[in-house]
């Protein structure tokens, strides 16, 4: 099986976009580190390491197809972030934007005809949709703590918890948390 170009691009682009994610969530995990916030980093260590197997599954996906992968040149992300709060909704923010690309992505398999990266992509759909559900889980534990005096211990106490039943869940095979 071949991919059509215009397939290729739209793939490649997203290797872009999985690859800026991963980044993304480094360096908020560093971020994090930094405040002392270790569950924190721990979690979104893990969330990186998992961008990046999103994006290695294209580069293999693509030359499955006889398609030719682009390593991208990924631009940096930000350093800084306000608060560990508003870095929470950013992270669901911008997966919010990679269920979009999916969903486009999906949208132009169809247009090209193309079943076998329609079948491809539905993993990424599931995955989306486990990563939506998850990080709203988080904004809502957030949210419950409040920004008591103690508000920080408690979010990354909460993260590390979090973290730790994703990792379980995993090794359980329950696929990405
Ligand atoms: Fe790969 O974007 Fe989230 O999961």
């Amino acid at each position: 099986m071949m991919i059509s170009k215009k397939m290729e691009e739209a793939l490649n682009q997203q290797i872009e976009f999985e690859g800026y994610a991963s980044f993304l969530y480094l360096s908020m995990a560093t971020w994090c580190d930094n405040q002392g916030l270790n569950g924190c980093a721990d979690f979104l260590k893990r969330q990186s390491e998992e961008e990046r197997m999103h994006m290695l599954k294209i580069f293999e996906y693509l030359s499955d197809v006889d398609g030719f992968a682009l390593t991208p040149g990924i631009k940096e992300p930000p350093r800084k972030f306000d608060t560990v709060q508003l870095l929470f909704k950013e992270v669901y923010e911008h997966e919010q934007k990679v269920t979009q690309s999916i969903n486009k992505l999906i949208t132009l398999a169809n247009k090209e005809d193309d079943h076998g990266t329609q079948t491809f992509l539905q993993w990424y759909i599931n995955e989306q949709r486990e990563e939506e559900a998850l990080m709203r889980t988080v904004l809502d534990r957030i949210r419950l703590i409040g920004d008591g005096t103690q508000s920080l211990y408690f979010i990354d106490k909460e993260m590390e918890a979090i973290n730790q039943a994703a990792i379980a869940a995993e090794a359980a095979g329950g696929g990405a948390a």
